[in-house]
C-alpha cells in the first residue's frame, strides 16, 4: 500500500512524515521547506504477529509494510505555477490514497501561507489545485484521441467519457463523485490515476491540547469531521509535533508517554486503521517456523486470488486452503489442539478470507 501525503507549505506535513517513517526528512518553519519528495517505509503494528512469532518459534517477522510519499506544499495558483508549483504531483499518481494535512493548531510563531487558521478554505484551495492538475491530465489524453476517434468506435466512446469528466471537474467536482454510465467507463476512469479519484484521509494536525478528547473542541476539527463525513473521507486526528517525539521513544516509554496525553494509541496506529477502513482493506496470516507474515488483501478477496499475493503459482495452482482463525488458535493453544476441536477448517476457491486468518494454502503446479 502506498499513500502520498499533500497540504498548504508548512501545515506539518514533513513533521508527520517523519514521526511515521522515522526517515528524518528535513522540516522547518518556512513555507516549501521540501523541494525533492520523501519516500519511506513503515510496518504495520499487528500484536498478532508476536504472539505467533512466539508460538511457532520463529525466526523471521514479516509485518505488512506502508509506503509514504512526502511532496512540496501545494499554494492557490500551484497549477499555473504558483510556489514550487505542482510538478511535484506526478509522484503521487500511483498512490492507493491520499494524507491530507490540514492545520488546525494556533501557533503565532509557524507561518500559514494565507494568514489565517481556516481548515476547510485550505482543503478547498488544495483540492482545486488536485483537479487542475487532473484536468491537465486529462487534456492531454484528449488531445491524443481526438484524431484516433474518427476511424475508431471505442476510442470515440472514451473520448466522449473523457470530455464529460472533464466538464464534472471543471465545474469545481471531485473525479470521486463522477458516474460512469457502464463498465467500459468505469475501467478507463479508474485507468487515469486521477488524484481526486483516489480517496482521502484528513490528518487534522492539532496542538498537544487537542489530542486528548480527539479534537473534539477544536472548530477547525469539527468543520473537517463535517465535510470528511459529506465527502465519504477519514479523519484522523494528529499532534505531528508530539507524534515526531513519540516516535523517538521505546515500546514501552511510548506507552506510557500516550498514557499521561489521554492516548491509547499513537498518530500511525490511527492513520493505519483508517487507511485500511478507507481501502476496505484486512490481513490474513501465515505461520511457521521459517516465517510469519501479515498479507494485506481487500475485503471480499477469495482464497485462490489471496494466494496469488504470496506467488503466482499459489493461485494458478490452487487446491485448498487450510485455515485456523486466530481467535480460535488463541483459544486452542496449539494449532493441533484447534484441529482437534475441529477448528482448522478445509476451504475451497469460493471461501472468502477473513481478518485474522491464518492460512496454508495447498497448491499444484
Ligand atoms: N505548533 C506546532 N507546530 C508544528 C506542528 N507540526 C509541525 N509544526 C511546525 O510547523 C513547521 C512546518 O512543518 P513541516 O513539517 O516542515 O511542514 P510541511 O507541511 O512539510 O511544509 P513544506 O515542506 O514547506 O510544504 C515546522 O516548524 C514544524 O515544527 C504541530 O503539530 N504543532
Ligand atoms: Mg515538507
Amino acid at each position: 500500500m502506498k499513500l502520498g501525503i499533500v497540504g498548504l507549505p508548512n501545515v506539518g506535513k514533513s513533521t508527520l512524515f517523519n514521526s511515521l517513517t522515522k526517515a528524518g526528512a528535513e522540516s522547518a518553519n518556512y513555507p516549501f521547506c521540501t523541494i525533492d519528495p520523501n519516500v519511506g517505509v513503515v510496518t504495520v503494528p499487528d500484536k498478532r504477529l508476536d504472539v505467533l512469532g512466539e508460538m511457532y518459534h520463529t525466526k523471521k517477522i514479516v509485518p505488512a509494510a506502508i509506503e509514504f510519499v512526502d511532496i512540496a506544499g501545494l499554494v492557490k495558483g500551484a497549477s499555473k505555477g504558483e510556489g514550487l508549483g505542482n510538478q511535484f504531483l506526478a509522484n503521487i499518481r500511483e498512490v492507493d490514497a491520499i494524507v491530507h494535512v490540514v492545520r488546525c493548531f494556533e501557533d503565532s510563531n509557524i507561518v500559514h501561507v494565507d494568514g489565517s487558521i481556516d481548515p476547510l478554505r485550505d482543503i478547498e484551495t488544495i483540492n482545486l489545485e488536485l483537479i487542475f492538475s487532473d484536468i491537465e491530465i486529462l487534456e492531454r489524453r484528449i488531445a491524443k484521441a481526438v484524431k484516433v476517434a474518427r476511424n475508431d468506435k471505442t476510442v470515440a466512446k472514451e473520448l466522449a467519457l473523457m470530455e464529460r469528466l472533464k466538464a464534472y471537474l471543471e465545474e469545481g467536482k471531485l473525479a470521486r463523485g463522477f458516474e460512469a454510465n457502464d463498465e467500459d467507463e468505469q475501467e478507463w476512469l479508474e485507468s487515469y490515476n486521477l488524484l481526486t479519484y483516489k480517496p482521502v484521509i484528513f490528518a487534522a494536525n492539532v496542538t498537544e491540547d487537542d489530542l486528548a478528547n480527539d479534537g473534539a473542541d477544536n472548530t477547525g476539527v469539527q468543520a473537517v469531521r463535517k465535510y470528511a463525513e459529506e465527502a465519504k473521507c477519514e479523519v484522523f486526528v494528529v499532534c505531528a509535533q508530539i507524534e515526531q517525539e513519540i516516535a523517538e521513544l521505546d515500546d514501552d516509554e511510548k506507552k506510557m508517554f500516550l498514557e499521561d496525553l489521554g492516548l491509547t494509541e499513537s498518530g500511525l496506529e490511527k492513520l493505519i486503521r483508517a487507511s485500511y477502513h478507507l481501502l476496505g482493506l484486512i490481513s490474513y496470516l501465515t505461520a511457521g517456523e521459517p516465517e510469519v507474515r501479515a498479507w494485506t488483501i481487500k475485503k471480499g478477496t477469495k482464497a485462490p486470488q489471496a494466494a496469488g499475493k504470496i506467488h503466482s503459482d499459489f493461485e494458478r495452482g490452487f487446491i485448498r486452503a487450510e485455515i485456523v482463525s486466530y481467535d480460535d488458535l488463541m483459544e486452542c493453544g496449539t494449532y493441533n489442539a484447534a484441529k482437534e476441536k475441529g477448528l482448522v477448517r478445509l476451504e475451497g476457491k469460493e471461501y472468502v478470507v477473513q481478518d485474522g486468518d491464518i492460512i496454508l494454502f495447498r497448491f499444484n503446479v
